[in-house]
């Protein structure tokens, strides 16, 4: 028995063992939820099912959310297989590695098009399709970074591309809270993941935030990944539209 016992619980953006929505589902599977996972393509999807395969109560299905139709059919395929949903997961972004350096002002059209699409519309595409399930009330999470607020050394378009996932956060919320419908974001200091890997001089960043930070450490993954238990747990019901930092207090100094 445990905070999430009964629970079911979708999460998109696991990519591997370093993700930070694979910490996320340790924590969740270590209360007792049963956790749907989403692969984006077929080069990760013997990853993912891996890694489903060593907790209890896991599905592994394909959607990669660009694209609407594989976003209605998990909706179709996670009704017949759940019934209800009870939260969702949202931890996915990209944008082309040569828009993760150098200037923002030399953004391309389809560079910024693609990365609102991969990292923040498409929590519009999935909740749109989710929250009919939420029957039973439900708490949709998503990943955002402090770049959405301040204008940091190549982050670049993917700071604006969180900005708009920030908003779309408040939208939701203002929007699903009638059906009992909470929408939150973290927002992590930097980690080590295959994503960091595309962001130019990412050690230095490391460095200031242990120079920095109140509690002069980086943030690990379980801390994110107990946040996001607090968020899909009942414990959180009066939290909505909001955007939590789990930073290790990174930006009220930085
Ligand atoms: O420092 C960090 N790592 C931080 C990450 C600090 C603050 C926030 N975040 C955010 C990221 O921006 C992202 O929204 O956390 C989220 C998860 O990122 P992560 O865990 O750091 O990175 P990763 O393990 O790479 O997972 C992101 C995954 C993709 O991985 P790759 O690296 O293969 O692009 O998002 C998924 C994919 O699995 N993804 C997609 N999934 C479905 N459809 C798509 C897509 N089109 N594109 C990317």
């Amino acid at each position: 028995n445990g905070l999430l016992s009964g629970k079911n619980i979708l999460i998109m953006g696991v990519a591997n063992d370093r993700s930070i929505a694979w910490a996320i589902a340790q924590s969740l599977a270590s209360q007792g939820a049963a956790i749907a996972f989403t692969y984006e393509n077929e080069r990760v999807e013997e990853r993912v099912r891996k890694l489903a395969g060593t907790l209890p109560n896991t599905v592994v299905l394909p959607c990669n959310v660009t694209v609407d139709t594989e976003i209605d059919s998990l909706a179709a395929t996670l009704k017949e297989q759940f019934g209800v949903l009870h939260g969702l997961v949202h931890s996915i972004a990209f944008a082309k590695t040569e828009e993760l350096e150098g200037l923002f002002v030399d953004t391309s059209r389809d560079g910024f098009a693609l990365a609102h699409d991969i990292s923040a519309y498409s929590l519009v595409a999935v909740a749109q399709r989710m929250y009919p399930l939420m029957t039973e009330g439900g708490s949709i999470m998503t990943m955002t970074y402090l770049g959405a607020e301040r204008a940091m050394k190549n982050y670049n378009v993917m700071g604006v591309a969180k900005a708009a996932l920030e908003a779309s956060v408040r939208y939701l919320a203002n929007d699903l809270g009638q059906f009992n419908v909470r929408v939150n974001a973290i927002s992590a200091g930097p980690i080590r993941t295959l994503a960091a890997k595309g962001i130019k001089d990412f050690n230095s960043i490391l460095r200031s935030v242990e120079e920095k930070a109140p509690m002069r450490r980086t943030t690990e993954v379980a801390e994110v990944g107990d946040t996001a238990l607090f968020l899909m747990s009942h414990l959180s019901r009066g939290i909505t539209g909001e955007i939590i930092f789990v930073d290790n207090g990174y930006h009220i100094v930085g």
